[in-house]
């Protein structure tokens, strides 16, 4: 192939004490985002949620590939198979197939084989890495950092839902191959993350946990 054509880039230069200012809002926007596990039913409009996916859909990604799909799940019906089908893999989970050392970690979250909220929210976005991509003869294409691309916009996903003043919980049921069959997405495709998607319950409740401080986990080299 050859390379592409290019064109000047559009790059919005700014003072410098503005952009500090932007930065020092936006890390105080992202550090009140929380994981939340009780979701009030009220609906989100569909158009919030397709500008989330959208932002998500800027993510850089190996060889520009863009290599993810999201379904997006409103309605009552898929949202209550996803249900049934998670929860029987959490039980499976909860009651002997996770390790010892596993299901310890999570005691101080009190995560159990029950989730309601994949029927209370009003939207569960399944994010789906493709693994290869297949061109128009069948044939397959190889796809590179599929699961970096597909976390960086899993991310971005999770910051634009959360500037927009919803609350999230990245939810893993694993394994998650019913999804596949439930959100009708062929074989090349893996689900990744399951974000779910609302508003928080009058009453949420979450853990009263600490970030790691900056000097825990930046390594200043200058
Ligand atoms: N998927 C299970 C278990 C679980 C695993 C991790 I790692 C978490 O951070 C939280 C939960 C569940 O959703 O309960």
């Amino acid at each position: 192939m050859t390379a592409l054509k290019t064109m000047p880039l559009a790059f919005a230069g700014m003072p410098e004490r503005e952009m500090l200012a932007r930065a020092r809002d936006f890390r105080s926007l992202m550090d009140r985002r929380r994981t939340v596990r009780d979701f009030s039913e009220r609906p989100v409009p569909r158009e919030l949620v397709e500008h989330a996916v959208m932002t998500a859909a800027t993510a850089p990604s190996g060889a520009h590939q863009q290599p993810w799909t999201f379904v997006c799940v409103g309605d009552a019906a898929t949202k209550r198979r996803i249900r049934a089908a998670a929860e029987a893999e959490e039980r499976a989970f909860y009651e002997g197939g996770a390790p010892a050392e596993w299901l310890e970690a999570l005691e101080p979250l009190g995560t159990d084989a029950n989730k309601p909220f994949l029927e209370i929210a009003p939207w569960l976005v399944v994010v789906f890495a493709q693994r290869y991509g297949v061109k128009p003869d069948g044939s397959r294409r190889k796809h590179y950092y599929v699961p970096e691309s597909v976390g960086i916009a899993t991310g971005m996903l999770i910051a634009s839902l959360h500037n927009a003043g919803l609350a999230t919980l990245t939810h893993t049921p694993s394994p998650m191959g019913f999804l596949n069959e439930i959100c009708g997405r062929p074989e090349n495709e893996k689900a990744v993350i399951l974000l779910v998607a609302g508003y928080p319950a009058d009453d949420a409740q979450v853990p009263d946990i600490r970030r790691k401080e900056a000097g825990d986990l930046i390594v200043w080299k200058e």
